[in-house]
This record gives structure tokens, C-alpha cells and sequence, in this order.
């Protein structure tokens, strides 16, 4: 296992130096953030990253993300030249010595939570989706505004989004992601770097847009479309955790057996009855998923690959960008890094 943390770059207040001194951390998991979906990284940027890495006693290996443009996933009459741009920003990755690269396929928003900072007893704070809230938002009837969406879109053009997705529906969306793969793969496996996707969140449709990489059919799915190591998951336990139809640990194990998962996130979640969710600490006390079950199923398949502590809460008085402080990832880094060594341990004097 190769121990990871996000760093959202010079703008991101934690520092490389923090990152370091959590134990055992290994990686840096970064991205060019200045970029619009569908240009070139440039070369300085990507070198830039590497850099300030090595000079902080870490390797700069994962990406996350590349951006899909929504042409490619809409498969519009551009989605051709601009999966070209993206087989180039793969090639640069692998230049300067990346890996693995995380991406999703997820139409106009990434996560959708609707509210950042809930508050639990013991002070702490953290994102939740509430299914309540949701269900009394309309985005063809009104502005709404949900935390962390891409506010670069206007409002018009978020209700000619959903109107598109919606023509396009899950089998156009398919569609598209395996033209995509078809030919983005080949081009990661020529230069060494594994692909993973990971699964939308929360796995379900959201105000009528369609979602695919949803569940297990769907993961089994997808791994067909190129049957190849460079196409593998970028498995978040919370993303598909926050539905009950999902059984993590036996995902994990699935997958891991077959070598295609690339990358983990490990966080927890709470499901409420009415399937609303809220991001918990990364114990397995804390949540739904048995995080031992997920590591032995890793550990015993030898699993080599990236891990890194998902979205934490804010804990002791922290600000920052929300699911992204130091201390609640760290603790859970920490935590991470103890299963796995007593796992190993195990396994080893079996
Ligand atoms: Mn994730």
C-alpha cells in the first residue's frame, strides 16, 4: 500500500511540509488547477508539482483529477479533438513520473451534498446529503445554488445541461464512456500509468441526470469495455458506501483479486434511514462499512496499489476547504496505516 494525501497545490493551505510529517505518508496526489477542462497542462506546471514534492521528501505519482469535459461525456461533435487533448495531458503525466490518474464521468456536478458544515454532538462538523433537502430542490424551476458546484455555470446553462443529459440518458452515456476508453486506454497502458474512475456520488441519479458508475453491475461493466490493467477503479468506499445496495468490503475484495483497483479512498459514512448520509470519522465505529474487512481484503490479495483518507470532518476549531482539513485526514491516515499493519502482520505469520 502507498500511502497518499491531497494537496490542492500552492493555494491549498496545508502545507507539503505538514503533509510530510503525517507517518508514513508517501505520495502526493495533486493536479494542475489552473487549467480548464479540455486545454493542455503545460509541462512547467506539471514539473512544478514534482518539485515541490521531492523537496519535501514526497513523490508526486497520482493525479486527480484530469477533468472529462462535458463534450466528451455528452459526445458532442468536439468530444473527438478533445479526448486528443486528454490522451496528451496522459502522456505529460507519465513525463514527469505519474502513475495513476483519477477522473470521473459524473455529467455537470461532482458530488452533491447540501450541506458542508452539519454539526454532530461532539462538535465536530461535517458534509452531509440530506434527502429531505434535496427533494424540495428544482433546478429547471429555480436558481438553487448547492455547495460545491461549479459556479462558473450559469443558471441557463445548467438547465441546458440537464435538458441534454436528459436527452442523452444512461445508454448515451454509456455510449460515450466507452468511446472514450476505447481510446484513452491504450494510450495509458503505452506509457505506464494505470486509469481509474472513480464511481459517481452519490451512485444514483440526481435531479434527472443520468449516473453509471453506480454499483457492482456497473463496475463489471465498465472494466469489460477495455479488459486491461491501465483501466482500472479509483474505489471510494464513501461514494459508494452512502448506498445500502452497495457491500463495500465485498467490492474490495472482488475487485482487488482481479488487480483493478489503482487507488482507494478510504472514508466512512452513516446512512440514516430515509437514505440521507453524513460523512463520519474513518473508524468503522463510526459509520456503515467494517474498514478491517476492506484492508484484510487488500492485504490479502497483496494490494500494492494508492490509498488515500477521503473527505474528514473539521475538528479542533480548523477552517478550511470543507472534507479537506489536516487533522480529521490525518487521524485518519493514521488509521489507515495501523489496519494495514496489522493486516500485514497477520498475513504474514499465518
Ligand atoms: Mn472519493
Amino acid at each position: 500500500m502507498k500511502l497518499s494525501f491531497r494537496w490542492y497545490g500552492e493555494s491549498d493551505p496545508i502545507p507539503l511540509s505538514y503533509i510530510r510529517q503525517i507517518p508514513g505518508m508517501r505520495s502526493v496526489v495533486s493536479a494542475v488547477y489552473d487549467v480548464k477542462p479540455g486545454e493542455v497542462w503545460p509541462e512547467e506546471s506539471l514539473a512544478a508539482i514534482r518539485r515541490q514534492a521531492e523537496k519535501n521528501g514526497l513523490v508526486f505519482d497520482v493525479v486527480e483529477s484530469v477533468p472529462v469535459p462535458e463534450e466528451i461525456k455528452l459526445g458532442t461533435e468536439n468530444a473527438a479533438a478533445l479526448t486528443e487533448v486528454y490522451c496528451e495531458n496522459i502522456r505529460r503525466c507519465a513525463k514527469y513520473g505519474v502513475k495513476c490518474i483519477t477522473y470521473n464521468f459524473m455529467p455537470v456536478f461532482d458530488w452533491t451534498r447540501t450541506q458542508l458544515d452539519k454539526a454532530a454532538p461532539d462538535g465536530s462538523t461535517s458534509l452531509v446529503l440530506d434527502k429531505t433537502q434535496l427533494a424540495e430542490l428544482d433546478p429547471l424551476q429555480e436558481d438553487i445554488h448547492l455547495p460545491g458546484w461549479d459556479a462558473s455555470y450559469t443558471q441557463d446553462e445548467v438547465r441546458d445541461l440537464l435538458a441534454a443529459y436528459g436527452r442523452l440518458g444512461q445508454a448515451g452515456l454509456w455510449r460515450n464512456l466507452e468511446a472514450f476508453l476505447r481510446r484513452v486506454i491504450p494510450v495509458a497502458q503505452d506509457c505506464g500509468v494505470q486509469m481509474a474512475i472513480h464511481p459517481d456520488d452519490p451512485p444514483y441519479p440526481i435531479f434527472g441526470l443520468p449516473r453509471i458508475v453506480t454499483d457492482e453491475a456497473a463496475l463489471d461493466r465498465l472494466l469489460q469495455i477495455v479488459d486491461s490493467p491501465a483501466n482500472s477503479l479509483c474505489l471510494c468506499t464513501g461514494s459508494l458506501g452512502c448506498a445500502d445496495f452497495n457491500d463495500v468490503p465485498a467490492l474490495v475484495r472482488k475487485y482487488g483479486k482481479m488487480g483493478r483497483i489503482a487507488f482507494l479512498h478510504l472514508r466512512q459514512v452513516a446512512l440514516l434511514p430515509d437514505g440521507s448520509f453524513v460523512e463520519s470519522g474513518h473508524q468503522s465505529a463510526c459509520g456503515r462499512m467494517d474498514m478491517y474487512e476492506i484492508v484484510r481484503a487488500l492485504t490479502d490479495v497483496g494490494f500494492d496499489g494508492y490509498v488515500r483518507p477521503d473527505h474528514g470532518r473539521m475538528i479542533w476549531d480548523e477552517t478550511g476547504k470543507p472534507g479537506y482539513g489536516l487533522f480529521d485526514r490525518a487521524l485518519g491516515a493514521a488509521y489507515i496505516s495501523g489496519l494495514f499493519e496489522a493486516c500485514e502482520k497477520a498475513a504474514r505469520e499465518a
